[in-house]
């Protein structure tokens, strides 16, 4: 009777959720014909002809319709979140990787009025910078978050077990010790001081918890006024997260002011993040001109890849799993990508004139690595017009593991969804060119 009952209900269950979630598909034929919004041509219909229309207009107006349609208002635009007060502390700096690197560890308190209070959010923000040979040496610095925590980053001992969420219970708990170099295969820190490049990593978590409700308990939680409906153009998790990478390059220009952090050039500070924070890091290109360079690895929907093309992840599949993401005002491009007023070209046209490096892996179909080198590519238009060799001769989707373009650069790694030596070693090269 019970086996009845089971084998009777499961296929019921599994279709019921099945029907919640909008279809996607990974089949170029299904793909639907579509027109991409040009960048050079204002909401008008005039077009850019000049750099000051760019820069002074078109820019402007673009980024705007992000803000309103894609990724909400950010929180240091929205007028509220001013207030919000940093401090940053350094409890510990030491050598690492046999002595090749020193590394910081800062905590980053955030709070508004007088001082912190005892429940402030706190950042822990991790720093591997090469060890000066000579007062003059300067480094450039990556900046990213992590998915799990700073400890599993890496399999540096001295990486201080810290306060880390529970998804589960919706609390801070200490992080663990066999969590420590969970991602490490993920992080290419040793490699980096090596060439010369600092890098710089934060739990996303830290900024705001990655669940639908997570803005109450993050940084946002800050600006929120009880009750208070979030309105559809404010900002959501992404735009959070690009903004506390602002936070982060905050921090180091602080700590590089006052001494601490001399030896980092904060004028070649790259941002970058894989996947979600890829995203998010693209995101935070285009709010922070500051980021002179900015990578997004595998980005996919919402991130490098044209909405338009619907292929892999979708607007309304990514609004449906994934909520609190995005503004409330994307979610009316469920399943009308073509209605919405800007694609993801346009993303990396508002980072333009700096480099931007767009990353897929070939067998990662569900963000679409066609769709992340057609973004790449409808973005040349605005980097030429800036006086830059943009996406150089390149036209067509290179063969997997290589490295193509110029100032715009795009690569398709052999394997699937993730972030790898590979990717590290191209971002380096493309530093060491561009940044
Ligand atoms: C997936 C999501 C993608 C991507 C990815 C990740 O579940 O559909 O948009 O962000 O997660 O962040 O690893």
């Amino acid at each position: 009777m019970f086996r009845f009952c089971f084998c009777a209900v499961l296929p019921l269950c599994t279709s019921m959720f099945a029907a919640e979630l909008p279809p996607t598909h990974t089949d170029e034929s299904k793909v639907p014909a579509y027109t991409l919004p040009d960048p050079l041509i204002f909401q008008n219909g005039q077009k850019v002809e000049t750099v000051k229309q760019w820069t002074e207009q078109r820019r402007a107006e673009i980024f705007k319709l992000f803000e309103e349609n894609v990724y909400g208002r950010s929180p240091r635009n929205n007028g509220k979140f001013a207030a919000v007060k940093m401090i940053t502390e350094c409890p510990e700096a030491g050598p690492a990787f046999n002595g090749k690197a020193v590394r910081y560890q800062f905590a980053l308190t955030f709070y508004t009025g007088e001082r912190p209070a005892a429940d402030s959010p706190v950042v822990d923000f991790l720093l591997y910078v090469p060890k000066v040979k000579s007062d003059t040496d300067k480094f450039p610095v990556f900046l990213g978050l992590n998915f799990q925590g700073n400890h599993t980053t890496t399999n540096d001992p001295e990486v201080l077990l810290r306060r880390n969420w529970n998804r589960d219970t919706g609390k801070y708990v200490l992080a663990k010790e066999e969590e420590r170099g969970l991602a490490e295969r993920r992080w290419c820190y040793e490699k980096a001081v090596e060439r010369g490049y600092a890098v710089g990593t934060a739990h996303c978590w830290a900024f705001e918890p990655d669940f639908n409700g997570g803005r109450k308990l993050g940084v946002r939680r800050l600006m929120d006024k009880d009750g208070e409906e979030l309105a559809a153009e404010e900002t959501n998790t992404l735009g959070t997260w690009a903004w506390g990478l602002t936070k982060l390059l905050d921090a180091v220009c602080e700590q590089n002011k006052e001494g601490t952090l001399r030896q980092i050039d904060t004028s070649k500070a790259a941002v970058f993040g894989h996947s979600r924070l890829g995203k998010a890091s693209l995101w935070a290109g285009a709010i922070e001109p500051r980021f002179a360079m900015v990578i997004s690895n595998d980005s996919g929907c919402g991130g490098a890849a044209l909405s338009r093309r619907a292929f892999g992840e979708t607007v309304a599949r990514i609004n449906t799993v994934f909520p609190h993401w995005f503004c409330g005002n994307f979610k009316k491009y469920n399943g009308k990508e073509g209605e919405l007023p800007v694609d993801q070209h346009e993303l990396i046209a508002l980072i333009a004139p700096r480099p931007v490096y767009v990353a897929s892996a070939s067998e990662d179909l569900w963000a679409d690595p066609k769709g992340e080198f057609l973004s790449a590519l409808n973005a040349d238009p605005v980097y030429r017009l800036l006086g830059t060799e943009g996406f150089g001769n390149v036209k067509e989707q290179p063969g997997v593991n290589q490295s193509v373009g110029g100032r715009i650069r795009y690569h398709l790694r052999e394997g699937k969804h993730d972030i790898v030596e590979f990717d590290w070693l191209q971002y380096f090269d493309f530093a060491e060119r561009y940044l």
